[in-house]
Formats: structure tokens, sequence, C-alpha cells
């Protein structure tokens, strides 16, 4: 029986476990990276393990969230990482330089390598055939002092791609295709694994589009072969080296197949609020829009650009909507002004932004209220954009650039434009804005600079031997981290203080939540389905960490945030029998009698409701190693203990 590509590029990389789905499996990881705003924490979490230098092929720092610096907060955090890169031998990418996911593509990323990275979008890799993992900031800090990566042996679902893209319908479609087709929990525990003769009309940076979001699966990972095609991409970034032929056995044995054929596609968007809230473009009629945003990890590459500013040029945004455009990385910005794509794109009324993640996370660009907004971003969940009643629907670039200039949604099929655009053989290499890491002998005199906004990270407790709380906060399916930790202009620049994070923790499902935890000191949190889904943002567990949530009980759990759970020693927990979600009303007097024993000893967990009078049967679905860290009370006094 042969391997899918997924299972040869977790094989070739496996220190521990066997791969059965399942079951638990340690991987070697090559490269890692980090982003700015879960990148402070990792950094403060790896000088806490005290490791000098990475130990990693390669790991690189982007600063591509927190750009605003709106006070010193932003600025003295990019100094901070900048100082840690020098140290420890880490590449830095500045600020301006791009999204770390697109500039990764662009300069660094090697096919059947790993990487893993401190955000959910980390499976843009995948796109030329690496194993690319998003993780908490923790297990970042780890893989880059030499440890290995855990993950779940995920199954494999094949997407099987015949016949090719009609004009005007593009990567983005195939991918919202998918999660209509798998919702946005149908991909957890599984690899997403694409092939068929379809493959071969999809570019690089349509593949990576596909793999981006492949993240709102709750997927492990996305991954493409790597063929000609990458190739010839790896050739135009000058790196032709770094190229490897990667292909799945012939005889490989999946646990699904999905086919799709390319060539049936139309445009589609993902309603409000969930990216898999998708319908047809045709079927949703000629709303009035106010905002069109092009940009984001998923769509901002030179190829989604050019045709943006085909579509673009010669015309005038509608006066009723505005339009921004952010491209991915300072290549993708300065190959549009070098051949004169931006001045068609500024001609016709489009607001550039930097490289930057931008509107993306809310920094910037709020929608007015009420107002609707296209966007061809990843995540459209209720008040991310920073305007609450906004309606944000995801979409294709040639779908937002045709309604950026109608004032309405528009289908772009039915526009008649001409959106041919040839790609340059070869892209602009300027690395500029990457700064080497220190000399390993001239480390020891580089100075970690810490600015005030950096607070110690919350201190954690070993498992006590039974957890007594209230049931503190009840909350339904699909919670994703951005309910449990927002984001935005107002709070990211407050990732390295957990203490005034706190007080945004849940705002949005219950405005009361850090008040009430702080007057009981200790919580158990009760959820639905899915629940963490999102990004990889290990704040939501170190906040609730933070105002004493000792577990947390759901239907099931999205992948990184229940590992990151288990990194700050909180208890994940799930119920046996589903309907018992359903007999825990919020304030219930909740108590976990001999936690501590039988989780230690593998044994099944009971939830007694004291207030009902009630015993539930939990789940505690972690191996042996997590197990251990929950004992200990985190991974970072588990690493401490074992190192
Ligand atoms: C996101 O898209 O939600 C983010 C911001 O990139 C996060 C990381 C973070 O919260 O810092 C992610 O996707 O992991
Ligand atoms: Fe940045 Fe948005 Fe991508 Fe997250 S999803 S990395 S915020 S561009």
């Amino acid at each position: 029986m042969g391997y899918t590509l997924g299972q040869k590029l977790i094989r070739s990389h496996l220190i521990s476990g066997d791969m059965t789905p399942g079951s638990e499996v340690g991987i070697r990881i090559d490269q890692t990276l980090t982003q700015d705003a879960t990148g402070t924490m990792a950094y403060l979490e790896f000088e806490a393990m005290g490791v000098p230098r990475v130990k990693t092929e390669l790991s690189v720092a982007y600063i591509d969230h927190n750009t605003l610096q709106t006070g010193f907060e932003n600025a003295d955090d990019h100094r901070f990482i900048a100082s840690c890169a020098k140290k420890h031998g880490i590449r830095f990418s500045r600020p301006g330089n791009g999204i770390c996911h697109q500039v990764h593509l662009e300069r660094f990323g090697i096919p059947g390598k790993t990487l893993i990275g401190s955000d959910s979008h980390t499976p843009t890799g995948g796109g030329i055939g690496m194993l690319a993992m998003g993780a908490g900031g923790l297990d970042v800090a780890v893989a880059m002092g030499g440890g290995a990566y855990y993950i779940t042996m995920p199954q494999t679902v094949f997407v099987n791609l015949t016949g090719k893209l009609p004009p005007f319908v593009s990567a983005k479609d195939v991918i919202l295709k998918v999660l209509q087709i798998l919702s946005v929990k149908g991909g957890v525990g599984k690899i997403i694994e694409y092939g068929g003769e379809g493959v071969k009309t999809l570019s690089v940076p349509e593949r990576a589009t596909i793999t981006n979001m492949g993240a709102e699966l709750g997927a492990t990972t996305s991954v493409f072969p790597s063929d000609e095609i990458t190739r010839a991409f790896l050739k135009a970034q000058g790196r032709e080296d770094d190229w490897t032929e990667l292909l799945p056995d012939e005889d490989a044995v999946y646990d699904r197949v999905i086919d799709i054929d390319l060539s049936s596609l139309t445009p589609l968007a993902a309603m409000p609020h969930m990216p898999d809230n998708v319908m047809p473009v045709s079927e949703i009629g000629k709303i009035k829009i106010d905002q069109v945003c092009i940009g984001s990890c998923t769509n901002s590459s030179l190829a989604d650009m050019l045709k943006v500013a085909k579509i673009l040029k010669g015309k005038k945004v509608h006066p009723d909507v505005s339009l921004v455009v952010a491209p991915g990385s300072m290549q993708v910005l300065n190959m549009l002004a070098q051949n004169g794509a931006l001045s068609d794109m500024i001609g016709a009324g489009a607001r550039i932004l930097e490289a930057a993640c931008g509107p993306c996370i809310g920094m910037g660009q709020s929608p007015n209220s009420g107002g609707v907004s296209l966007r061809t971003f990843n995540r459209n969940f209720e008040g991310r954009s920073g305007t609450a009643d906004a309606k944000i629907y995801l979409v294709s670039p040639e779908t937002a650039a045709v309604s950026a200039v109608a004032g309405v949604f528009t289908d772009p099929t039915t526009c008649g434009f001409d959106i041919s655009v040839e790609m340059p053989e070869s892209f602009i290499i300027n690395d500029n804005l990457i700064e080497p890491p220190a000399p390993a002998a001239e480390a020891d005199g580089v100075k970690i600079q810490y600015g005030p906004n950096i607070k110690p990270f919350p201190v954690t407790e070993s498992l006590a031997d039974d957890i007594r709380a209230k049931a503190i906060l009840k909350v339904g399916d699909n919670i994703t981290t951005d309910h449990i930790m927002p984001a935005g202009a107002k709070i990211l620049p407050y990732r390295s203080n957990i203490p005034y994070l706190s007080q945004f923790c849940f705002r949005q499902c219950d405005g009361n939540f850090a008040e009430n935890c702080k007057r009981e000191k200790a919580g158990i949190i009760i959820g639905g389905a899915n629940y963490g889904q999102g990004s990889s943002r290990e704040h939501a567990a170190l906040v609730p960490l933070y105002l004493g949530i000792k577990a947390v009980i759901t239907k099931s759990f999205a992948r990184i945030h229940c590992a990151n759970l288990v990194n700050a020693g909180i208890v994940p927990l799930t119920f046996s029998n589903p309907d018992d979600y359903g007999k825990i009303t919020q304030g219930d007097g909740l108590l976990l009698p001999g936690i501590r024993e039988r989780i230690k000893n593998n044994l099944p967990v009971v939830l007694n409701n004291i207030t009902k009078d009630e015993e539930y049967v939990l789940n505690c679905e972690l191996s042996e190693r997590q197990r251990a860290i929950i004992l200990d009370g985190g991974l970072l006094n588990y690493t401490k203990k074992n190192a």
C-alpha cells in the first residue's frame, strides 16, 4: 500500500509515534515562522527556555500584523523581536516587507520541508509541497529550540481536480467550493491533499490561495504536489535549486475523495458571518456595497494584483465605495510599481495600503455602521472587521474589483472586461528588508530590548487534585478565537500584556466574563462543537488561564486551540454524550472529582453538576505526553522539567 504525499512528508520527519490516524506523532521541524502579534509571546517563551541559538534549518520573524503604531507599544515590540532574532539566529523580516505567508512562499519555503508558524495560515506553504502547519507560540518556541512538534496523525481527504478554471473564476472559488462541501469543521483531524489533472492548470499563487484558506476547514494542513509549475515559480524567485519533485505514490490510499471539475465552477462568496456560508455570486443579487478590500495572505500575490489592476485600468471606483488594496509583499508592491499596474489602481481611486495584514485583522479600514464590505480575505467572523454590525463577504479578487467599479455585488463573468495578464519570467529579488542574525560568535553581545508594554506571562501551577468551579460561561457551536480573545486596532497592540488583554476576553459573548472570573477566581467554560476554531493565538488560552479558567468542556475542539489549552495547563474535555451539553446552565456549580488521579492514570473523567445533582461522563482525549503536560501545569513547566 502506497503513501499519500502528506504521509510521505510526515514519514520523512517522524521522530516518535506510529502513523495510524488518531494516534500522536512527533515530527522534526525544519523551518519556523512567527508574526509579531503572536511572536512577542513566542520569543518571551523562547527566552524562558534558555536556548541560546535556534536549532532549526531556518527561522524567520515577521512583522506584519501590528504595523499601525498608534502608540509606542507596537514599535517597542518590533524592537524586542528584532533583538531576539539577532541574538538567537533568526532572520528578521522588517515591517513593510509583507505578510509572513506571502514572503515565506516567495523567499524561503522549500518543497519537502516541514514548517510550523505561530499563525493559523502557515499551511500556505503547502502550495509548494511543504508540510506547513499553524501552531501556538509555545510550540513554535519549542521547535526553535530543537524540539519535535506533535500532532494527531491525520486522515487524508483527496481533492481530485479535473478541467480548467473558466475566465473570471479563480482559486478563491475553488477553496470556497471545498468549504461549502466540508464546512468549517470538516477538515479537523485531516490533511487536504490536492491532485488530479486539474492541478497542472493551477499556478503556485493559486495553489497557495487554496492551501491558505484550508485553515478555515479546520484542517491540520493542505498540500499540493511539487511539480514543474513549482519549479518554474522557484526559478522565477531565483531559487530553482530549492526545488524537488514530490508526488504521492500511485497506489496511495485516501480516506475520502472529493471530485471537483474546475471548468464547472462559478464565482462564489462566503456570506456573513462564516467562511463556509457559501453561495454563488450570481444568486446573491445586486446588493449595494460600501467597501471593497483586496489583499491578505489569501489573495495578495502579484498575479492577483495584476488582475485587479487590469480590471481597474481606465475605470473609476464607484463613488459610494471605498476600495483599499494591500499588496502581499514588498516584492509584489515593487513589481506593481515597476510595471505601471500600481498607477492603474491609484488612477481608478484605490487607496493603497502598506504590504501587511491591515484590515484583515481589523487594523484599520473598519467599515461604516451596518456597512457591506467585500473582501478577498479568509475570515468574516462577526465583529472581526472592527465594526460590530458590518456584513463581510469573502470573494475572489475578480469579484471584488468588478464590484468596486459597479458599486453593487457583481458576478465578474458578466462584466466582459479583459483580464488576461502576463506573468514575468522572474521576480524582483530584493531582500533589503530582511535582516540576518548576528554571527554566533557575536550573539552574546546582543542585548534584548524590552519595552514597558511587555508584561510577564501568567504563572501556571501543576494540576490540582480536584477542580471545583462554576460554569462561568456557556457558549454554542463554532466559537472562534476571535470570540475568546478579540483582535483589532484597539486590542492587538497589547498582545504582550495579558493582564490588559483580559478585560476584552469573550466580550462579544458575555460582557461580564472578565469581571465574573475575577470575582469567582476560578471557572469552567462549557462550549459546543468546533470550539476555538480560527486563529492560532495562544492568547485565547493564556488569557483564560490568567482569569482562572481551569477546564473547558465542549462537544469538540479545533486542533490548534486544543493544543494551546494543553500548553497552558487548562484541561480540555469533551462530553461523552453530546446531549449532556444541554443539561448544564451557565452558573451551575461543577466538580471534577479526583481529576489529577484520573488524568494521571488515564481513567474516565466524571463531572458532577452540584446544582442539578447530576453526573456526566467526559472524554479526555489526550496523549500520554499531553497528560504529563497538564499534570505539570503546562508545556513551559514540562519542558523545563524534562530539559
Ligand atoms: C488571524 O488571521 O486571525 C491571525 C491574526 O493571523 C491569527 C494570529 C493571531 O491572532 O495573531 C491566526 O490566524 O493565527
Ligand atoms: Fe494576516 Fe489576515 Fe493572514 Fe491572519 S489571515 S495572517 S491577519 S492576512
